[in-house]
């Protein structure tokens, strides 16, 4: 989708700071770390949300999850981390393209997002 930001980012047209890519997959900082550790990864193909996501796209969204340990310890965040997808309006998604949260760091991450 063209004037999709994520897609953008994925593209290369708007930098990031990619921490991880595949064929598959990008993960890059957040803009707007929540905790010391806050990577968000995105499936390369469009997806809107995890609302609009197919069986399909079973084998990207398994590859999102299966890389996020590697990706949080490589950030510094050996001792576990939180996943998150928001999902549509109840879900407080702002940005419409599947995106995994990855918020870790050295202390717990306590309530958030
Ligand atoms: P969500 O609320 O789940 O849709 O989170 C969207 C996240 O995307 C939010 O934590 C901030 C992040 N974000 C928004 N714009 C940019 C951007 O241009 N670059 C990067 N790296 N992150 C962005």
């Amino acid at each position: 989708m063209s004037d999709c930001l994520f897609c953008k980012i994925v593209a290369g047209t708007i930098p990031s700071q990619k921490v991880y890519e595949d064929e598959l997959i990008l993960a890059f900082k957040d803009i707007h770390p929540a905790r010391p550790v806050h990577v968000l990864v995105v499936p390369k193909k469009h997806i809107t949300s995890l609302a609009s996501a197919t069986a399909e796209d079973a084998e990207v969204l398994g590859r999102m999850l299966v890389k996020a340990n590697e990706i949080a310890v490589e950030q510094g965040s050996p001792g576990g981390f939180r996943v998150i997808i928001n999902t549509g309006e109840i879900g407080q998604q702002e940005v419409p393209h599947l995106h995994m949260h990855i918020v870790g760091g050295p202390d717990p991450v306590g309530p958030m997002l």
